[in-house]
């Protein structure tokens, strides 16, 4: 491993959590560059269970430097109330850098997102209300407040005036409510904060940069996954960030170049939360017997997942926009037990066949599967070590889709623990 960069190439929840731990433990730096605490992602040590959602994978390892980048969106409650569980666990986090450049999430972003969505009615598009959208708005807009702005009191104490202005003019003019954010309350509580993470911030660009340039092992860790990208998913059923490869350069502060491997997760079948098409969704017992195998829940909130079968446009799309170079293909295991597994291997609009994935949703909704049928196996593979031992039909499932996508599954996982794990190549 030198450079690498860790993306979900479905809607999300591919898996990419194992293989990020993985690289972790070998990493020396660990690298965030999009989105901020919507992602979730649990740590398991000495049979202790951590939930990290901002903070990067490589908090556990202590020589590991762990960078928040500057396209993150960063809310500083929610940091620390991570940092407060890990100490109480005795694990040290001096080793975490925030970008200076960064964006700061305030308590008017997340209620934004609270009335965004109740203003969308049925169209709503299920964020996870942490004031993610509301907060790249700003930034977007330009009109956002940084770590940088944060660090110094009176810059801060101007920027943040004018936005609470802006804030409850709109709170008061769009939803109609009562003025409801308060700058001294703000401003206090983001004073006590901006000296509690000081010593964390840096300008992780450099830091990134010299590791790559030193020949040290850097890990980009995407969360959600391409389907959620504002450019390139299902809009506007996505996030507000880009969590494709290009984006993970942009928000780390580098080059794409330094980018040397990118990793895409991809699940056997396909999954989707919240709303939107999904072409291989399997509303029957079929689909059932995936999200109960495959305990397709949401960590979270209990909600089942939709399931489906494996769509190769979506993942074909994805090796397309991330610039795949090989594959981790996850929870192979759970397709042990079908007679019969379908791959759709394109869209049928009417009459016409779709091979690249469509832009409007309203095309995509109006798209059939178009499926090849292959032999199911039976065996439980859950203790399979080598990718030889494999049944012959999951193994003509792997080279299938392989040759569909056009890129080389180096590494299939059959479980959650490290052993289940083949390395094809390295
Ligand atoms: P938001 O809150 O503005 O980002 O929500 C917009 C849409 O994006 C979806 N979303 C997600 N979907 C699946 N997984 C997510 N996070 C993972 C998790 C982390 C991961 O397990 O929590 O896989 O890295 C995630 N985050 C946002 C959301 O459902 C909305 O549809
Ligand atoms: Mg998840």
């Amino acid at each position: 491993m030198k450079t690498v960069a860790i993306v979900g190439s479905q809607w999300g929840d591919e898996g990419k959590g194992k293989v990020i731990d993985y690289l972790a433990t070998q990493a020396d730096v660990v690298v965030r560059g999009q989105g901020g605490n919507n992602a979730g992602h649990t740590l398991v040590v000495e049979g202790k269970k951590f939930a990290l959602r901002l903070i990067p994978s490589g908090v556990l390892n202590p020589n590991t430097v762990n960078v928040i980048g500057n396209g993150i969106v960063f809310d500083p409650k929610g940091f620390l109330e991570e940092i407060e569980t890990l100490n109480e666990n005795d694990i040290d986090t001096r080793n975490i850098k925030i970008s200076d450049r960064a964006h700061v999430v305030f308590p008017y972003h997340k209620e934004l997102d609270a009335l965004a969505e109740e203003a969308r009615g049925d169209n709503k598009i299920g964020t996870t209300k942490k004031g993610i959208g509301p907060c790249y708005m700003d930034k977007t807009e330009r009109s956002g407040i940084r770590i940088c702005d944060l660090m110094d009191k009176d810059i801060f104490a101007t920027k943040l005036k004018s936005q609470i202005e802006a804030k409850n003019k709109l709170v008061t003019n769009i939803y109609g409510k009562e003025s409801m954010f308060d700058f001294e309350t703000i401003y206090n509580e983001y004073l006590g904060y901006a000296d509690q993470i000081r010593d964390c911030v840096a300008d992780t660009s450099v830091l990134v940069y010299d590791a790559v340039k030193a020949g040290k092992k850097v890990l980009f860790e995407g969360a959600q996954g391409t389907l959620l990208d504002l450019d390139l998913g299902t809009y506007p059923y996505v996030t507000s960030s880009h969590p494709t490869s290009g984006g993970f350069a942009v928000g780390a502060g580098v080059g794409p170049n330094m980018i040397k491997d990118v990793v895409g997760i991809v699940k056997a079948y396909t999954t989707r939360v919240g709303e939107g098409p999904f072409v291989t969704e399997l509303d029957n017992e079929v689909g059932e017997k995936i999200r109960v195998q495959g305990r397709e829940f949401g960590t979270v909130t209990g909600r089942a997942r939709r399931c489906g079968w494996f769509d190769a446009v979506i993942v074909k799309y994805a090796a397309r926009v991330n610039g795949l170079t090989s594959i981790s293909f996850m929870l192979l295991d759970v397709l042990s037990g079908f007679n019969k597994i379908s791959i759709c291997t394109a869209y049928k609009m009417g009459d016409k066949i779709i091979n690249d994935f469509p832009a409007s949703l309203e095309d995509l909704a109006k798209c059939e599967p178009v499926y090849e049928e292959l032999d199911g196996w039976n065996e439980d593979i859950t203790s399979i070590e080598r990718y030889e031992d494999l049944p012959e039909n999951a193994k003509k499932y792997i080279a299938r889709i392989e040759e569909l996508v056009g890129v080389s599954v180096d590494m299939v996982s059959v479980g959650p623990n490290r052993a289940q794990t083949m390395i094809r190549k390295n």
